[in-house]
């Protein structure tokens, strides 16, 4: 019997991993109630300015959100550029559970969840639209948006990554994120997206991601982490492999950031990181904790 485990991306990974962990003890619900509850809690918390309600807005001042759910590679479900909903990861496992596809986007995604008789939500709050007037003042001249900061926890993105392992060994993933603060509207990032921004397969086990989505994107972040486990890595070795792999396709700048969580099907897990500044929230029958990862650092 595996020993039930829920893990998050963050400080507010502490939020989640505490709202998810009584669903995944209950008999009626596991690893996919847990992450799914533990991402509500965190986008729902207005003072979360990177995910859900009080999520920074896009440069045109609207807030999009992107979400996915996972249990394996034939049920999974995600939406992105998600307008007026404060549950994306609600509206992901929707997808998941009642269609045939795997993700929708925008307009779709908004007229499927009110389908399903999800209520909208304004989502701006004064401090997330105070914060995108204040940028607008300073950047609304330039051609290209800066580049968001990557160290500071919650400075102007992150995403609530939550891996679960329920006692009946049931491995589960879900992710929430209003992306990069002030992106280009229309701009969707890792998140949302199966193997980029979250992968689990229940033979080989699960992976979450966080900080600059294209860096993710573009070496499938997730699923490379996932299929190094699968040919035998342990968690450790997977994530830093993911994280190894991004320092070499890429020409990272001072603040580029991106972290992942590896967990077997074992419950054996670990993170990585390509710099100091990301965190991950453990909760276990024994603990809970907040721990820093390895940075893998490479000339
Ligand atoms: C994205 N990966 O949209 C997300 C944002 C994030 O830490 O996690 N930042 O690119």
């Amino acid at each position: 019997m595996p020993q039930p485990l829920i893990l998050a991306t963050w400080t507010y990974g502490r939020t989640a991993c505490a709202a998810g962990w009584p669903h995944l003890l209950r008999q009626d619900g596991g690893a996919l109630d847990a992450v799914h509850h533990a991402c509500r809690a965190v986008e729902a918390d207005p003072e979360t300015m990177t995910v859900g309600y009080g999520g920074r807005p896009d440069a045109a001042g609207e807030v999009t959100l992107d979400a996915a759910v996972m249990l394996s590679p034939s049920r999974c479900g995600s939406v992105c550029c998600v307008r007026g909903f404060m549950h994306p990861t609600s509206i992901a496992r929707l997808v998941m559970e009642r269609t045939p596809h795997v993700m929708l986007a925008g307009d779709g995604a908004e007229r499927f969840a009110r389908g399903q008789g999800m209520e909208p939500a304004d989502l701006l709050t004064d401090a997330a639209r105070a914060a995108w007037e204040h940028w607008r003042k300073e950047h609304a001249a330039e051609d290209r948006p800066p580049a968001p900061k990557a160290n500071i926890e919650e400075a102007d993105h992150d995403t609530v990554g939550v891996l679960a392992l329920d006692a009946r060994g049931t491995l589960a993933g879900a992710c929430s994120t209003s992306g990069l603060a002030f992106k280009l509207p229309g701009r969707v990032g890792d998140s949302p997206i199966i193997g980029h921004g979250l992968y689990v397969d229940p033979a080989r086990g699960a992976a979450v991601a966080t900080g600059h989505g294209e860096l993710v994107t573009g070496v499938c972040g997730t699923f490379l982490a996932v299929e190094r486990m699968g040919q035998g890595a342990s968690p450790a070795e997977a994530a830093a492999d993911v994280i190894r792999r991004i320092h070499k396709t890429y020409d990272l700048k001072d603040d580029h950031q991106v972290g992942i969580i590896a967990l077997a099907p074992s419950g054996e897990w670990s993170s990585a990181a390509v710099r100091p500044g990301f965190r991950v929230a453990v909760r276990t029958p024994h603990r809970a904790n907040l721990l820093d990862p390895q940075y893998v650092h490479l000339p």
